[in-house]
């Protein structure tokens, strides 16, 4: 052992253990991405390709890191969800943010010139912040995911109208924000339909829902089973034999992972996908 009387330093390391049995969300935000997206000129009010290269970043994110169980993100966030099993670097919050924001980060980098071949990247280069936040029970989770995804709808609305009035509708900015004071989804809704005969239903998924992100298993009948329930009642992780954690692995590690832009506030998208909570894979679906 090389003791030095240097080493003292070490008991300055403070623990940051995130709390056992939780659900822990690390969240990634974009910095100055209104500046940023300024400079390179992203449509507006939503830019396909900015959303894709966020999507093939946090996707990475997912493959690289199995214990995340669903990610879901808009705009320049995104929200990566830790089972409440996971034991990844003993829960230590600056391991797991700091782990999550640089492989988002470098896949983000690394991909950018796939979505925007035209644009080289210059400095100041894209970067993102990130924050852990531990929820005790899968209710507080699911009204955290639905709490994000809410605010993408009631934004992409108002963007969406915003944005119409003053690229169809030739106002600028000022006379839009006063056009929309005070107005309810109804009225945006009816702004858009009757000035610019856009059906607001209409619009693509991406922007009206946000990406959420897990892994493909075959979809299982939502009255079989009452997942919540019991991934609720377990006070530590089940202890499974080594062959069965292999296994588990192999499995994870097999699934597709897949991009999709679903209501994840209703009941039946986890319902018909109990490995989300349960953190136990599915079946594979047969190849088609
Ligand atoms: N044009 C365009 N802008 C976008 C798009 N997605 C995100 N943005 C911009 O990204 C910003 C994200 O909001 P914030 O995260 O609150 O703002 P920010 O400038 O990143 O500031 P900080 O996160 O506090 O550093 C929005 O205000 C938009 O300007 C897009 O698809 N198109
Ligand atoms: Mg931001």
């Amino acid at each position: 052992m090389a003791n030095s009387k240097f080493e003292y330093v070490r008991n300055f390391e403070q623990t940051d253990t995130l709390l056992a049995n939780t659900w822990i969300v690390v969240r990634i935000d974009g910095r100055a991405f209104t500046k940023m997206c300024a400079k390179y000129g992203f449509e507006k009010p939503n830019d396909r390709r900015a959303l894709d290269l966020m999507n093939a970043a946090a996707k990475a994110v997912v493959s690289d890191l199995p214990e995340i169980t669903i990610a879901y993100g808009v705009s320049d966030e995104y929200s990566f969800v830790f089972h409440k099993a996971c034991t990844l670097f003993e829960r230590r919050a600056s391991k797991l943010v700091s782990t999550v924001v640089s492989t988002f980060t470098a896949n983000y980098v690394h991909q950018w010139s796939t979505y925007f071949p035209d644009t080289p990247l210059t400095s100041p280069l894209p970067t993102f912040d990130g924050r852990a936040v531990c929820y005790p029970s899968i209710q507080n989770l699911r009204d955290y995911m639905s709490w994000r995804q809410v605010d993408c709808h009631i934004n992409n609305l108002y963007n969406t109208t915003f944005w119409s009035l003053i690229q169809l509708g030739g106002m600028d900015a000022k006379e839009a924000d006063k056009t929309l004071a005070g107005t309810l989804s109804a009225d945006k809704n009816e702004i858009l339909f009757s000035r610019f005969h856009i059906n607001y239903n209409n619009e693509p998924e991406i922007f009206k829902k946000g990406s959420v992100i897990f892994r493909d298993y075959e979809l299982v009948d939502p009255m079989s089973h009452n997942t919540a329930q019991v991934v609720e009642a377990q006070a530590e992780p089940i202890q499974q034999s080594k062959t069965q954690n292999e296994n588990d692995k192999k499995r994870r590690a097999k699934a597709r992972i897949l991009v999709e832009h679903l209501d994840i506030i209703k009941d039946d998208f986890w319902d018909r996908r109990p490995w989300i909570l349960s953190n136990k894979p599915g079946k594979i679906p047969k190849e088609t």
